[in-house]
């Protein structure tokens, strides 16, 4: 294995990306077809390996090789080295087969997504032939939407893990979709589409405020996951969109791990906010709060004006977004509300020096009876026996800190939904009014700390349920395909990562099924007993393991992308996630209209034991909803971007061999080349082709009189199993094959057979 490796970057001129200039790779690419029949119903062309080897000591020959099927032979050592050839000299894209890879730069790139590249891509006849890009990608995608590929609905799935740079993709992505689609928009209706284009962008910087913060991976990590759909009408214009989000970690509100902040809205306010609004929410520029550590690092998001104006596009009015403002000190201060040891157990715990007057501000802000609030923190409420008696017993110093932080994290959270919500009826549309989509998914990346509890469980889970699509839809997917079709391809074995799955989440025990289970005793949580039952119930699977020099109760999970050692203590609770009906009643009591607003009355309660028993758990939850985005997923055609992140330090230009290896390998590259290189780039069921694409023999013999000058091509033999008889047809398949090969094959352009603006050859290409 290569030792880790810093590449010396070399001085080159401001690299300004010119998508034009083919390189050597994409020029073969273009020789790379041949024409093949096999008895399937698909119309297929072989996409054969180029014989032309990569020369693995000069760099200058390995920089230009733009599809990664090219290199020859295809080892993670030979991909490393032209990913860093390239990475060199400043290109950062390099297709992978089905998939592009993209390399983080991590500092800006001058001219990589203007508009000016945009529109390159968009016009260009055959945007593959170009050098890759994620434009190409999303310019497939937004063909495919009229095109005979199905399923018609398409999907971008950027996956990498934290800080490859997936938010920034997705981000580059949607403001490529809202240029072209707006380009195709007539005049009239410009005004409107440009509403809500900047409407569904403006979502972005509002969503990242509120569910982004700085981590030790990334300082503008994703704690949320989003499945944004962009919604088209029949002309392919930007009608609106949707915005689906998955499990955020709310426990950041109120925990902090060493050197990780809270989320940036609350560093905008405290950086952003006018003297008298300082005055109100009881935010000194010298105050210290518990929740806001970290204050001093200066982040780029650390952008409130740009927020405000995203809220303010979104709908959000001035007066509704200082109630938000408001509420959000009120949690900074109730950070601030601390409690020391009771002198005697029948007796609540005191208040430390200062908290008083913090508990009067989080009070004040949050428009709560102050002797409530401190009531609600300190003592319980129980309710037991057959004539459902409520008794009151007050909390320990430990328990007092959980009802703070619940408080806490019941309120962000459901800003938080409330938020998504303004911005889905900001921006989605009425359904009668689009008709396809194109989906991007952003999830959190697979991470890693010195401590991971149960929201790296979830979000690891998150990035093996895609890898699972990933295998499933493509390596597996497409063999299988083949073997059916009984075409000669070898098989190219690949890593399949169910067992990590079944350890997660299978049935009828996995560590989701166990949690659950211990979740709805309502007992008190034991991290060794569960620990112990662990090790009973799921010891065979290969992919659980255990640290034998820990002491804490703690189990390591081998994940497709690495191993994570996950602590069990306090992964039960956050399981349970219990919102004490007490602390909700408070909540919904409040003066301020907004915050009441959050909290309806018809809320369930779900302190009793009954309703314990049947609530839903946090894993239950998630799961139910990455079914459903797996459902979704699978309805449509996936185009996959993998991020890689260079270096762990995000620094610019730094290429560290070992850690780029160990994402490549956990992504499964060379074996996604491998089928890639020696499969079928075009698939489509033969009657959908002879329907659609019949039309290019009219064409054809409008412009080729004579059909014997139409060379280079033997005429196909008739198709075995083919349902027509009709001659005519037959001679009208061959036709059409021909005419498809001849472009493909580079020996035609498409458009000497068609005009050019028509729509056809744009969605063929
Ligand atoms: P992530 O979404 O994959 O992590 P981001 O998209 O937030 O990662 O990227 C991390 C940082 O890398 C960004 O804030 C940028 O500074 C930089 N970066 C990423 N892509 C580019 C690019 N193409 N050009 C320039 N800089 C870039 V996470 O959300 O942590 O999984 O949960
Ligand atoms: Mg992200």
């Amino acid at each position: 294995m290569a030792a880790s490796h810093i590449h010396p970057h070399r001085e080159l001129p401001e690299v300004v990306h010119d998508c034009r200039a083919p390189s050597s790779a994409a020029r073969c690419r273009s020789n790379g077809f041949q024409k093949s029949q096999k008895d399937s119903g698909y119309t297929t062309l072989n996409h054969t390996r180029r014989e032309t080897k990569a020369f693995l000591t000069d760099e200058d020959e390995l920089y230009q090789f733009d599809d990664l099927t090219k290199v020859n032979p295809v080892t993670t050592t030979t991909v490393l080295k032209c990913l860093q050839a390239r990475y060199t000299f400043n290109v950062f894209y390099t297709n992978a087969g089905c998939t592009l890879v993209a390399l983080n730069p991590f500092q800006p790139v001058p001219n990589l997504y203007s508009h000016g590249i945009m529109k390159e891509y968009h016009t260009a006849p055959r945007p593959q032939e170009l050098k890759p890009h994620i434009f190409t990608v999303a310019e497939e995608a937004f063909r495919n939407v009229q095109s005979l590929i199905e399923p018609v609905n398409q999907s971008l799935i950027v996956s990498g893990e934290s800080g490859a740079g997936k938010t920034w993709t997705s981000r580059c992505l949607m403001n490529y979709f809202a240029t072209v689609a707006a380009s195709s928009t007539s005049a009239k209706c410009q005004g409107n589409v440009e509403r809500i284009e900047k409407r569904v962008l403006d979502s972005n910087p509002v969503m990242e405020a509120f569910g982004n913060a700085c981590t030790l991976r990334n300082h503008n990590s994703s704690r949320f996951g989003k499945y944004i759909q962009l919604q088209l009408n029949r002309s392919q214009q930007l009608e609106g969109a949707s915005v689906q989000t998955y499990l955020l970690e709310k426990t950041r509100v109120a925990y902090q791990a060493p050197s990780e902040r809270n989320f940036h809205i609350f560093y905008q306010i405290m950086k952003g906010a006018t003297e008298e609004q300082r005055l109100e929410w009881g935010l000194p520029e010298a105050a210290e709060f518990f929740w806001l550590p970290n204050a001093d690092k200066m982040l780029e998001e650390d952008q409130f004006e740009e927020t405000k104006d995203g809220m303010l596009h979104l709908g959000i009015d001035r007066d509704t977004q200082e109630q938000v403002f408001r509420i959000l000190a009120g949690l900074l201060q109730l950070g601030n509300v601390r409690f020391s040891v009771a002198t005697d157990e029948s007796h609540p715990c005191d208040l430390k020096e200062k908290a008083t007057c913090f508990l009067k501000r989080t009070a004040n802000l949050l428009k709560v009876s102050e002797e409530g609030l401190l009531e609600q923190l300190r003592v319980r409420t129980i309710t037991a026996g057959r004539q459902q008696q409520i008794f009151k017993k007050p909390c320990s110093k430990r328990e007092c800190s959980t009802r703070r932080d619940c408080v806490a994290k019941v309120i962000y959270a459901k800003l938080f939904d409330w938020l998504v919500k303004v911005i889905n009826g900001s921006i989605c549309s009425d359904s009668f009014r689009w008709t396809n989509f194109i989906g991007l998914l952003d999830v959190y990346g697979f991470e890693s700390f010195p401590q991971n509890n149960l929201e790296q469980l979830c979000i690891n889970y998150a990035n093996e349920k895609l890898q699972q699509h990933f295998v499933a839809h493509y390596l597996k997917a497409q063999q299988e395909e083949y073997a059916a079709e009984g075409l000669e391809s070898s098989f190219v074995s690949y890593q399949d990562n169910q067992s990590c799955l079944d350890l997660i989440e299978g049935n009828p025990i996995s560590i989701f099924s166990l949690l659950n289970e211990e979740s709805r005793l309502n007992r008190l949580s034991d991290a060794n007993k569960f620990k112990t039952r662990l090790q009973a119930a799921l010891t065979s699977n290969h992919c659980l393991s255990w640290d034998m020099f820990s002491k804490d109760p703690n189990f390591t999970v081998t994940h497709y992308a690495g191993k994570v050692n996950y602590q069990i203590e306090g992964m039960m609770e956050k399981n349970k996630d219990p919102v004490p009906p007490e602390l909700v009643q408070l909540l919904q009591n409040s003066l301020d209209t907004f915050l009441k607003k959050l909290f309806p009355f018809e809320m369930k309660e779900q302190n009793d034991n009954k309703a314990q028993h049947k609530a839903v758990t946090v894993v239950s939850r998630f799961k139910g909803s990455l079914e459903r985005l797996m459902r979704i997923l699978n309805s449509t055609t996936p185009h996959y971007i993998r991020c890689i992140k260079p270096n762990m330090d995000c620094k610019p230009l730094h290429f560290k061999s070992e850690e780029i290896l160990s994402q490549l390998e956990a992504c499964g590259i060379v074996e996604t080349i491998n089928i890639s290189a020696v499969g079928f780039p075009i698939r489509v069921p033969y009657q959908h082709f002879l329907e659609r694409y019949g039309l290019l023999r009219t064409y054809w013999q409008c412009h080729f009189k004579n059909a014997a000058s139409f060379n280079g091509c033997s005429p196909a033999k008739k198709r075995k199993g083919s349902s027509s008889t009709d001659g005519s047809t037959e001679a009208l398949q061959v036709t059409v094959q021909d005419i498809l090969t001849n472009v493909l094959t580079g020996q035609s352009a498409i458009s000497s057979y068609m005009p050019a603006e028509n729509r056809l050859c744009r969605s063929m290409i």
